[in-house]
């Protein structure tokens, strides 16, 4: 997903902070302040180290007022110590200021930085290799937890966690597995790859593959990890058995535009792996089949792509775009733009999901400026229906045994409310307020679609648990801000309703 508006309002809530710039004097200060209390573990050039990285591209959507405590206390289950008695209140801002001034080097991480990181923190050859927790495979959910950066593993059955564990700082976006769902891999956003056995609950692999990354894919031959960032721009290319370095593709345009990579996702149909560049306007396809070259297929675009999802058969991907304002519709076979499709607001298309009405594919898409969903008709292309929500949305989900599409409202004063729109009629059959006042969003179904696991955003939040159909709470699991779970068994089979 790509979300210019989100980040601009992300960005925006540091701007209060960049407003209040101190003078050169109070950031060189600043600076022997970061030199004696953080470089330890956030590294010289604030790239990270123990510590995550320190850098304007990676604090960007952090709110200062954020940045500001948790330098003041400290932060809760890791080594963050808190410097309240060792700063004063002006030298703590100035110092959240200065983390937000861009680095003195240009931050570059090539090859013999990405192999230096590389760490092997298990022997596969010596673990068993079918499952040792005795539950369903196929119906854990990994669930990340935003709140500490931790992992919890959950049986999908009796919903108990059977594991919990330490991430890098701030994982982003859906984890990936590999296609017989034994191994999940995750990435931070500043750039660490981790690889991780469900059938042995043990770490294996991790390496720091950018200093600022989108998301990953994993090939559906489960061979290569693929790594799509920001800083530098570039693709990295990982082997999935214990993610050391194949090699780096710089992305450039057709005319030598260096790029930055919006996301990157697996056609499993396809054999390939498709990607969206932020700053040229090409889409570049890259063949996994055989003995591949990763050579990119570049796609001309009318526009730069912000963000896309895929039709069901793969062939077409619903691209935000700018000069629709809205969407485009791509054909991977022909390389051609379709149509564009005029969306109001700043649709979430990334986050969108299809399914059969009367037999006929739709495709719904939250929009993260405007309390709407739309729902399009993907033969025909056209808008079916605008349906108004309590506020702006990020995430939608349902399942095939579900008559519901759950989306939430992410912004605004009604941001504890979840819809769950009757996939037929297209209205919203019923509002939930889990934990009134608290933020709910992100919701998964388990494998059979019995289940529906729903976040609450909150340090005091939780899972709960709900019986699809009747909407019965079964269980609530407190949870630091569980931001997203993911079915292993929905993920593996690219199932409709869940996120690609
Ligand atoms: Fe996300 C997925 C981009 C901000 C939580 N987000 C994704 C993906 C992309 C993306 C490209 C798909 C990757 C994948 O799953 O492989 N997100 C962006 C942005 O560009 C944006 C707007 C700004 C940014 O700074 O990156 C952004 N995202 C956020 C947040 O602020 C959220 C709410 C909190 C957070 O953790 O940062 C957030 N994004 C998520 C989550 C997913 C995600 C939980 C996975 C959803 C899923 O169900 O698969």
């Amino acid at each position: 997903m790509r979300l210019i508006a989100l980040a601009l309002l992300l960005a925006g809530s540091f701007q209060a902070a960049a407003q209040e710039a101190p003078s050169a004097a109070a950031l060189e200060q600043a600076g022997r302040l970061y030199t004696q209390h953080c470089q330890s573990c956030h590294g010289a050039k604030r790239f990270g180290g123990a510590g995550p990285a320190l850098l304007p591209e990676s604090l960007g959507r952090i709110k200062a007022d954020e940045v500001r405590e948790v330098i003041r206390n400290g932060r809760p289950a890791s080594q963050m110590a808190a410097y309240a008695d060792v700063l004063d209140t002006a030298q703590i801002d100035n110092l959240v200021s200065y983390l937000y001034q861009p680095a003195s080097t240009a931050p570059n991480w090539g090859d013999s930085d990405i192999r230096a990181s590389h760490r092997l923190l298990a022997d596969l050859d010596t673990l068993p290799s079918t499952p040792q927790h005795g539950a369903d495979p196929l119906n854990l959910f990994v669930v990340v937890e935003a709140g500490d950066h931790h992992v919890t593993i959950l049986d999908g059955d009796r919903f108990e966690p059977l594991t919990r564990f330490p991430s890098h700082f701030a994982l982003h976006g859906g984890p990936k597995f590999s296609p017989d769902g034994r191994f999940v891999y995750f990435a931070s956003r500043d750039g660490w790859v981790s690889l991780y056995d469900l059938h042995n609950l043990t770490l294996i692999a991790e390496v720091r593959a950018g200093l600022n990354t989108r998301n990953l894919a994993v090939s559906n031959d489960g061979r290569w990890v693929l790594v799509g960032n920001y800083l530098p721009g570039n693709l990295v290319l990982l082997d999935a058995r214990d993610l050391s370095l194949v090699k780096h593709i710089p992305t450039l345009g057709q005319d030598g535009t260096p790029s930055r990579v919006s996301a990157v996702y697996t056609a499993p149909p396809r054999d390939s792996f498709v990607v969206a560049l932020k700053d040229v306007q090409e889409v570049w396809e890259l063949s996994y089949a055989g003995e591949p070259t990763f050579i990119p297929r570049r796609i001309q675009t009318r526009d730069v792509l912000d963000d896309f999802s895929f039709t069901p058969d793969y062939r077409h991907l619903l691209a935000t775009s700018r000069k629709a304002k809205g969407g485009q519709v791509i054909d991977l076979d022909s390389g051609a733009a379709v149509i564009d499709i005029a969306l109001p607001g700043m649709p979430h298309l990334g986050s969108g999901i299809y399914w059969k009405r009367n037999d006929k594919w739709v495709f719904a898409t939250p929009n993260v400026s405007q309390g709407l969903i739309s729902v399009l008709d993907l033969q025909t292309w056209k808008l079916i229906k605008e349906i108004p929500t309590e506020g702006p949305g990020f995430f939608m989900r349902s399942h095939i045994n579900s008559a519901y599409a759950w989306t939430d409202v992410f912004f605004g004063p009604n941001n504890d409310a979840v819809h769950l729109i009757d996939k037929q009629t297209l209205e919203i059959a019923h509002t939930l307020r889990p934990m009134p006042g608290k933020n709910a969003a992100h919701v998964e179904f388990t494998r059979d679609g019995r289940y529906v696991l729903l976040s609450v955003w909150d340090r005091d939040g939780a899972l709960i648990i709900y019986d699809s159909k009747t909407l019965e709470e079964i269980k609530r699991i407190p949870m630091n801000k569980p931001s997203g779970k993911y079915n292993v068994g929905n993920k593996i089979e690219f199932a409709e309703g869940t996120s690609h």
